[in-house]
């Protein structure tokens, strides 16, 4: 399965915590969108889809939750809760994200814009595309 836990350099001191996510040095790709999820509830599940092609890390900047992933043949969770760490997720990879804390706020870093294109949101046709080997990872 194409993912990656990062653990990202603390800079922080007495006076709070600060990272820093630099191109060629923490994130393996070329970042071309930011986007963050917040104001999420706790009995929502979210994601449900798997890219094409896309490439993403998110962190837990704030709270916790939990991703299940799943590249159609092995599932793993993963719970999110530290603002250093971040989670690489690659091409080819079904994801959900649930059991959000009232204070999560996710950041994603992607290395493409938004396509829904590139989207597969139906569960039975990502197993047929793993099973066809359509998918990049
Ligand atoms: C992912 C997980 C971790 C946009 O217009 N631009 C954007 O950049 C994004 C990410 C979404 N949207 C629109 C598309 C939908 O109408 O925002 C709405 C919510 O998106 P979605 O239902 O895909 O959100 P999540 O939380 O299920 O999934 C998102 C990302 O879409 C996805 O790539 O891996 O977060």
């Amino acid at each position: 399965m194409e993912i990656e836990i990062i653990d990202f350099q603390k800079h922080g001191d007495d006076r709070g915590g600060l990272v820093s996510l630099e191109l060629n040095n923490n994130i393996p790709f070329d970042i071309k969108r930011v986007y963050y999820i917040f104001d999420t509830l706790s009995d929502v599940t979210r994601g449900r889809h798997a890219h094409k092609r896309l490439r993403q890390l998110t962190v837990a900047v704030k709270g916790s939750c939990r991703f299940l992933l799943d590249d159609g043949n092995n599932k793993l969770e993963i719970v999110l809760n530290c603002a250093s760490q971040g989670l690489y997720i690659g091409p080819g990879v079904w994801r959900e994200m649930s059991d959000f804390s009232d204070d999560c706020v996710l950041l994603v870093l992607a290395d493409d814009i938004y396509d829904e294109a590139d989207y597969i949101r139906d569960y039975q046709q990502f197993l047929d595309a793993v099973n066809d080997q359509q998918l990049d990872g």
